[in-house]
């Protein structure tokens, strides 16, 4: 028996009483990471620790349900007022770590009772909204994504159901005030490759990939808006309206690439986001990234340049979400030796916002993936672009890399739109060259290989939660 005296004698255990049900913020949006550890186990007994880290806006009052096998009971417990009902152990807060902010964790811990089964919980939930994480037991670990959704009502889309979202806490949130993940591809330069969005297309997207997210990148340079500002900005406007009336969100990407700073193009990105915003104010499907791909430029000067035209869009369209591009080609300055500390310590002064973070699955691997999963406890994060290739949009396409991108994103509910729904010759596009010439945009036999895998990825169904 391995228990700690010291640790039991401080421990306020009510078992057997009703768990207390706290009031909740409406407003509020919630979401959790419990690394749940069975330290000890004996005979007929064991002992836990939990870690729970809330991932949503501040909660002050909370309880922690665990959803334990039969045959598992809570004797005592510490950090926390222990009850258990049924198969359910509920851990309610005490006075000292009532109040958890964004990000912050508390530590509990109990011994419990058992027979049968391992003594492994199977969900949490942190005032009824289910939290992530994972369970651990001396020699045994495994991650479990638990998620307390509802099957969303038939024959709706991705807008319909979610309505206008928010940011809450590190989460993007619908109309519900619930995390929800977006899965969706983008398009590659609209200047080049206009003739692959047309209905068949996006029909396709929307009923065959079942995605819900389509990102229109309009480049800047390189042929694009300086060179035709109303041509480009009626364009982007004709792409929302298809996405929209097919109810998927739309990404209206002001796609800066060279040069790096966008400082360099912050009258027009005043002047065309003035004028998008204020044309689709009134729509619930459209989301606006203001920089994608900030490079050779610092953290403060991005900073300043979305605390100039973030303004310019809340003016004529106060509830939408923006986008912020970070340094080093959006990757949260690693790619150019810095890391996420930069923005978390000196973030954009606005609300409502997430970051961007890029990656291109074969020339980005596991300390990329680190930093996004650090991040990701802090930052509302969204990949708003990302390869299964390399860098260049080119060379070998990386199965394995984008699979393990795609689960820790799955994992972290972190929205993503895959680079490209074109027929570019390159292997990061998703169709065959010469696709967009025809008509057929269903099926396999136009889908490159990283078409095939991502579409597979993407098309798996949503279950948004509703209540
Ligand atoms: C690439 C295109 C390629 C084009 C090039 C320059 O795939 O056809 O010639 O841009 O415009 C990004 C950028 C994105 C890049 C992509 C691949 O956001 O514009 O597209 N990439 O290089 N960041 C990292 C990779």
């Amino acid at each position: 028996m391995k228990r700690s005296t010291a640790a039991l004698a401080a421990c306020a255990v009510v078992i057997g009483t009703a768990a207390t049900v706290l009031p909740q913020a409406m407003a509020a949006a919630q979401g959790c990471r419990v690394d749940y550890t069975v330290t000890s186990q004996w005979q007929g007994g064991f002992q836990g620790a939990v870690k729970l880290t809330n991932l949503g806006d501040q909660v002050s009052g909370w309880s922690l349900t665990i959803a334990f096998p039969a045959g598992q009971r809570v004797t005592q417990g510490w950090n926390a007022t222990w009850s258990q009902s049924g198969t359910t152990a509920t851990a309610t807060n005490v006075d000292w770590n009532r109040t958890l902010g964004t990000g912050a964790s508390t530590d509990l811990g109990f011994v419990g009772s058992w027979t049968g089964s391992n003594p492994v919980p199977t969900s949490f939930a942190l005032n009824g909204v289910a939290c992530t994480g994972s369970t651990t037991t001396t020699s045994t670990t495994s991650t479990t994504t638990t998620t307390t959704t509802t099957n969303p009502p038939v024959g709706t889309t991705p807008v319909a159901i979610n309505g206008q979202l928010r940011v809450c806490g590190v989460y993007l949130c619908n109309q519900y005030n619930k995390p929800i993940q977006l899965r969706g591809m983008s398009t590659h330069g609209i200047q080049w490759f206009g003739k692959c969005y047309n209905n068949a297309s996006l029909d396709a997207l929307a009923t065959d990939w079942k995605s819900d997210l389509f990102r229109v990148a309009m480049y800047v340079q390189e042929q694009g808006y300086e060179t035709n500002p109303s041509g480009f900005t009626s364009q982007v406007n004709s792409l929302v309206d298809m996405a929209e009336a097919r109810g998927m969100y739309a990404i209206i990407d002001f796609h800066t690439l060279t040069p790096g700073d966008p400082n360099y193009n912050l009258e027009r990105a005043k002047t065309f986001f003035a004028s998008v915003a204020s044309r689709n104010a009134a729509k619930k499907n459209v989301i606006y990234e203001i920089a994608n791909e900030p490079n050779g430029v610092s953290w403060a000067a991005i900073k300043n340049y979305a605390e100039q035209v973030i303004p310019v869009i809340r003016a004529a369209d106060p509830d939408a979400v923006v986008l912020v591009g970070t340094r080093a080609w959006s990757s949260l300055g690693v790619s150019e030796g810095s890391n996420e500390t930069e923005v978390i310590n000196n973030p954009v002064n606005a609300t409502n916002i997430m970051y961007t973070f890029h990656f291109y699955a074969a020339s980005h691997k596991d300390n990329y993936r680190a930093t996004v999963s650090r991040a990701a406890a802090r930052l509302p994060l969204f990949v708003s672009e990302f390869g299964t290739v390399t860098a260049t949009g080119g060379g070998a396409y990386d199965q394995a890399s984008t699979a393990a991108w795609l689960n820790l994103l799955d994992q972290l509910k972190i929205g993503y739109a895959n680079w490209t729904y074109s027929d570019a010759n390159e292997s990061s596009a998703a169709f065959r060259p010469g696709t967009c010439n025809g008509s057929t945009y269903t099926g396999s036999s136009v889908l490159t290989d990283s078409g095939a895998y991502i579409k597979s990825r993407i098309s798996t169904p949503d279950s948004f939660p509703t209540s």
